[in-house]
């Protein structure tokens, strides 16, 4: 059995998943959920919220049985693949921690909501809705997101982290789908992340799948 059970659709959040399963270097065997009301009871059974990616690590004991972890989120898959495999060095040193957690928590909370209430053309100018919005305006997310990778490689940064796993998604999905501005910064971080051969890997195989299924008869 593989380490690890990953739910996803190719078509989904489950390609932030499959690039940080690539970067980990883990093994995996993927279950491929359809949209819709026919998804697997184990699927249903580990997340009742029906959403991929999610994760069943089949974690071995240390008398060699196993037990499983679910794990929902992509933010929350990510760091923790970088956690069971260190080996990868994927995880922040102690002085890249501060810029690893902000950006990571920045990019899966107010940078989620901000775009996607910008696309689904839900927005407010009134100063007294903004102060409740965690990303307070679209504009003001993005002059500040534009403002943190002005200047760096990566999150934390000369150096590649699985924030930028998470990061670099929102800024590769902003770009690809103009959902963010072509600013050089998020241009520039994104074609960076997109040279990288787990990047590459990953993206394929969910590339053949989509085109497979797009292919497919009915
Ligand atoms: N907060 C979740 C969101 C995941 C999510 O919304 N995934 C969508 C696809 S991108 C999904 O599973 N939709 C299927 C559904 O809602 O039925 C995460 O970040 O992983």
């Amino acid at each position: 059995m593989a380490e690890y059970s990953f739910y996803t659709n190719p078509m989904s959040r489950g390609q932030i998943a499959r690039w940080a399963l690539h970067e980990a270097g883990a093994d995996y065997e993927q279950v491929l959920v359809d949209y819709g009301p026919d998804q697997p009871e184990a699927f249903v059974k580990a997340n009742p919220m029906r959403k991929f990616p999610t994760l069943v690590h089949h974690h071995m004991s240390e008398n060699g049985g196993t037990h499983d972890h679910v794990v929902t989120e992509a933010a929350a898959i990510c760091h923790y693949l970088a956690e069971m495999h260190p080996g990868a060095d994927l995880l922040p040193g102690a002085h890249e921690k501060a810029d690893y957690f902000r950006y990571f928590f920045f990019a899966a909370g107010p940078v989620e909501q901000a775009v996607i209430t910008n696309t689904m053309g839900w927005s407010t100018q009134d100063p007294q809705k903004q102060v409740m919005l965690g990303f307070g305006s679209y504009d003001r997310l993005v002059d500040t997101l534009e403002q943190m990778l002005t200047g760096r490689d990566y999150v934390c940064g000369d150096r590649f982290t699985m924030a930028d796993v998470y990061v670099g998604s929102h800024a590769i999905w902003g770009i690809d789908f103009d959902t963010l501005p072509k600013h050089d910064a998020f241009i520039t971080y994104a074609e960076r992340l997109k040279k990288r051969p787990a990047y590459i890997e990953a993206r394929k195989i969910d590339a053949d799948l989509s085109a497979e299924s797009a292919s497919a008869p009915g």
